[in-house]
């Protein structure tokens, strides 16, 4: 195991850049944190019916995850415990079972091996079934419709995993009629590490005003104060690490901010509003009617408001594949959930004029340290340092204003802490820092 001890300094503020490129650090995250920490797999909406499956990847692990005759949802390893193949070739669909186009194993939808090819014939019936199981995913758990899973048999409740930062987005969970992903995702590559747009989207305000400026511009969004750093007051929005290594910055009144026609959906935040004030209070009312860019640790991210959810699965140190889909409340009429998928299209698809903005900068962030000398070198986020603190009321760690890089420093915490192979138990208490000791008001 390589000495992970000095990659992260001062308090998360420094990062050692050979976490971008280099690839043994990239193999002991496998290890370490994607086949330990709960890892998001699908919304609850994507799987109505017994038989309904998707595939995806938990870290470089292809996995099927299906609806059950239950009710329950199982996940296991896509391919084929008899010479590995990889079974089920489909995004996503309704199945029976799972057939393997190698020998013709097939698997139920739990993953159990039910048919084999000649099994009277060449095994004499003398195959034991159950040893040549699909592997198994050791636990999936939903929390409001959002289902993960881990490898990790040890693992915390994903409630637990979730901490303080399940409390802040049950202000979009706890809708009345729930939410729901629209997708198919869509997929693209980029050239560029995980950690990059996972830091992006959990604390990077700074780049909003400077990397988005022309977007801003180009579909009129009422941030477009931020262009160029024009204007910026840090009394509108908050920073927050919820500890745990989540976090995310909130905008005040600016969910629909960057919609080009965000009318529909302004209209529908003011009518929902004083149903989510009655269900969880006078904060939430307010966080439900931000826009939040944020991220669970330790590759999904989403922001509420533009409603984008995307998920950025690691292949190699140096290259992502990015899935997004849309987030919409159920009780949303279709005219405006089409909206909310044109839009997200628009800003942060693909080809989306925001997500191409924050690609070029992706990429270059994690190819410049192709360098052997830049590799040495260290990157910094230290910003908001000094103004980050307990607040009286707010969960976590908590600094005003979204330029800030407060939940930036909270997530290579935690990186760190999972890195060096702690126990789930050491896992629990993080250590504290000097925000600790200040009060934010
Ligand atoms: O690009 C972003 N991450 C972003 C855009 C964040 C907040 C507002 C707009
Ligand atoms: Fe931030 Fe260059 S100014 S990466
Ligand atoms: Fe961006």
């Amino acid at each position: 195991m390589k000495d992970v001890s000095k990659l992260i300094l001062e308090d998360g503020a420094v990062q050692n850049r050979s976490i971008y490129w280099d690839q043994d650090i990239y193999e002991q995250e496998l290890e370490h944190i994607f086949a330990r920490a709960w890892l998001f797999l699908a919304h609850e909406s994507q799987l109505p019916n017994t038989g309904d499956f998707l595939t995806t990847r938990m870290g470089e692990d292809n996995v099927i995850v299906a609806r059950q005759a239950d009710g329950s949802i199982k996940a296991f390893i896509n391919s084929c415990p008899h010479r590995g193949n990889v079974v089920c070739h489909a995004d996503s669909g309704n199945a029976k079972a799972f057939t393997c186009a190698y020998h013709g194993w097939a698997f139920g939808l739990g993953g159990e091996l039910v048919t084999v090819p000649l099994e009277h014939d060449a095994y004499y019936n003398a195959i034991e079934r159950p040893r040549y199981a699909m592997h198994p995913v050791a636990k999936v758990e939903s929390y409001k419709g959002l289902v993960f899973g881990t490898f990790d048999a040890g693992a915390p409740s994903l409630r637990d995993y979730l901490g303080d930062m399940a409390w802040y987005m049950d202000t979009f969970l706890d809708v009345p009629g729930g939410i729901e992903l629209l997708g198919p995702p869509m997929k693209s590559i980029l050239n560029c590490n995980w950690k990059v747009p996972t830091e992006n989207f959990i604390a990077d305000g700074y780049h909003v005003g400077w990397a988005h400026a022309a977007a801003l511009k180009a579909i009129e969004s009422p941030l477009s104060p931020l262009v160029g750093n024009q204007a910026y007051d840090v009394n509108t929005g908050l920073q927050v690490t919820t500890r745990g290594g989540h976090g995310f910055g909130v905008i005040w009144d600016a969910a629909a901010a960057i919609h080009p026609v965000g009318e529909a959906y302004a209209q529908w935040l003011a009518q929902r509003t004083p149903i989510m004030r009655e269900r969880l209070g006078d904060w939430r009312a307010k966080f439900y009617n931000g826009h939040w860019d944020a991220s669970i640790f330790p590759n999904c991210s989403f922001l509420y408001g533009t409603n984008t959810w995307k998920l950025w699965q690691p292949m190699g140190p140096h290259h992502i594949e990015v899935w997004t889909w849309t987030l919409v409340e159920k009780d949303m009429p279709d005219e405006l959930k089409q909206m909310m998928v044109a839009t997200n299209m628009m800003t942060f698809g693909t080809a989306g004029m925001l997500e191409t903005d924050d690609g070029e900068n992706m990429e270059q962030c994690t190819g410049s340290n192709r360098g052997w000398v830049t590799r040495r070198g260290k990157l910094f986020s230290g910003m908001g340092q000094v103004r980050e603190g307990h607040h009286p009321e707010l969960p976590g760690i908590v600094a005003k204003g979204i330029v800030c890089e407060t939940s930036n420093r909270g997530f290579y915490r935690r990186w760190a802490q999972f890195m060096s192979g702690k126990s789930w138990d050491e896992l629990a208490r993080e250590p504290g820092n000097a925000a600790d000791k200040r009060e934010v008001a």
